[in-house]
């Protein structure tokens, strides 16, 4: 998009990501398009990060963007001790909305002055009230996707005010989408007494105070929800809901190649990732390496066995069993730790992709037209995988959700499945190129960039 042409100042923009990969990874990314803009763009962090990925992350991104100024956030102490979740990304989330007092005297201290700040989802209800004082426009960004986003606005409405519980039958609607059943919601929503469960409430609450809700996804790959959204069929009052995506990987994300794939054929491999915090059981991942094995299918397969990567220090050896790395070796390449997945997702031996369906996992293989085996575990996951299974970009098979062990042999026959399947070939295709178009010209993303630029400059 062209500079507005005024000689008046561009807007300072100050973006505030929150805890994980999954939150930080679009942020950079659109800090990175704002900047391109001509916006000035200052990135508010916060020390510790939960995972050496996101501390990796952030300063590659400052030293690829020497422009954008970089602004720490000081955490008050806080007790996880008095808060019901052990996860460490929601006690990040929580200590930094703990900390939301020391919000105003920063943002003041910003020179030029700030003209707006744009907020991770899960920070929004305790910086809301801030920036409201202080007459700055908040955006959120939300990094799920559109469906969960209906989810996240209509749920307050399912909270028994007597009881201060949760009540959802086994389906249930949201006005204007498609049905919804139970076991598709995240599971700690169940339970109001849970952290999680009680932040994502406020927060649901207090979207509708925000000038604006940002989203990493674009009209054709969910046209029923934005719509529902935006005609203000979810509830009343939200405020314009904008998509901005495809966000587009870019090169600050870059790691090693993986050269293994060069010398594999067109189309061949399957990826395998459960993005940057979902582990699976240890029996689970033996029942998946036999599934790949009996797929006869190529694969890169990225073995994930704890939660953070900091406490990521087992064997692929104990993990596998011994001698599985080595067997396999003809076929498949197996990994720990971290993989540029957009080196791999783009790569013309890549053509299926078996995963958690993070949101920013399903909107990188949108972008390249890899079709998807949406295996969700938790969280946000299910929905997005009906979200993967209806707009051509994948199958779902919904009987491995609920955490019972699927077998080798089962998973073997759906990774065929998805390799051989013309149709779905078809489909992602198209997908591909919806999203391509959603990023050129009069695309859905470009209109909401400028939707956003035409809200965030002074009047
Ligand atoms: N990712 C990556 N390499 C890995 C694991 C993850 O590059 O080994 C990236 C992935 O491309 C995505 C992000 O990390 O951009 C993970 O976000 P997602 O929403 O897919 O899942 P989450 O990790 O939040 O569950
Ligand atoms: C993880 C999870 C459950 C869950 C989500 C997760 C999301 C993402 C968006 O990422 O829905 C979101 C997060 C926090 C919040 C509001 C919205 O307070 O385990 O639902």
């Amino acid at each position: 998009m062209a500079d507005s042409g005024s000689n008046t100042q561009s807007p300072h923009i100050a973006l505030f990501p929150s805890s994980g990969m999954g939150h930080l990874t679009p942020f950079l990314r659109l800090a990175a398009t704002l900047s391109k803009q001509n916006f000035q763009v200052t990135v508010i962090t916060f020390h510790p990060t939960v995972s050496f990925a996101e501390s990796k992350l952030l300063s590659s991104f400052f030293s690829a963007f020497p422009q954008i100024t970089s602004k720490e956030f000081h955490l008050l102490p806080f007790d996880p001790s008095t808060v019901n979740s052990k996860d460490p990304f929601f006690l990040k989330f929580e200590a930094i909305r703990c900390s939301a007092p020391l919000l105003s005297p920063l943002l003041t201290s910003l020179s030029p002055p700030v003209s707006a700040l744009i907020t991770d989802i899960t920070l929004a209800s305790s910086f809301l009230p801030i920036t409201s004082n202080l007459h700055l426009p908040n955006h959120i960004l939300f990094t799920s996707s559109a469906k969960m986003l209906a989810f996240c606005s209509y749920y307050p409405s399912l909270v028994d005010t007597n009881t201060n519980s949760i009540k959802i039958s086994e389906q249930f609607e949201i006005p204007g989408l498609s049905t919804i059943p139970k076991a598709w919601i995240p599971p700690l929503l169940l339970d109001l007494t849970n952290l999680f469960a009680t932040q994502f409430l406020e927060n649901g609450r207090k979207i509708i105070e925000s000038n604006g809700v940002l989203i990493n996804t674009f009209n054709s790959l969910e046209p029923e929800s934005l719509k529902a959204l935006n005609e203000g069929k979810v509830i009343k009052g939200l405020p314009p809901i904008i998509p901005i995506g495809p966000l587009v990987p870019c090169d600050f994300e870059k790691g090693s190649p993986l050269k293994w794939l060069d010398d594999q054929p067109e189309g061949s491999v399957v990826y395998v990732s459960f993005g940057s915090r979902t582990a699976m059981s240890r029996v689970q991942i033996r029942e998946l390496g036999v599934g790949l094995v009996k797929s006869g299918c190529r694969f890169v397969w990225v073995v994930k066995d704890s939660k953070v990567d900091k406490e990521d220090e087992e064997d692929l050896e104990v993990i596998l069993g011994k001698g599985y790395v080595e067997e396999v070796k003809n076929k498949g390449l197996v990994m720990k730790g971290w993989v540029d997945q957009e080196e791999v997702l783009s790569h013309q031996a890549v053509s299926g992709f078996v995963s958690h369906c993070g949101w920013n996992s399903v909107s990188e293989a949108a972008w390249h037209g890899v079709r998807m085996l949406a295996w969700p575990q938790h969280g946000d996951q299910m929905i997005n995988a009906d979200v993967v299974r209806k707009s051509g970009l994948g199958m779902w098979v919904e009987s491995w959700i609920g955490g019972n062990l699927v077998k080798g042999e089962e998973i073997g026959e759906k990774i065929k499945e998805l390799m051989e399947d013309e149709g779905l070939r078809l489909k992602t295709t198209h997908v591909r190129e919806e999203a391509r178009k959603a990023v050129g010209i009069g695309g859905s993303s470009e209109v909401g960039l400028l939707k956003l630029r035409k809200n965030l400059e002074p009047i």
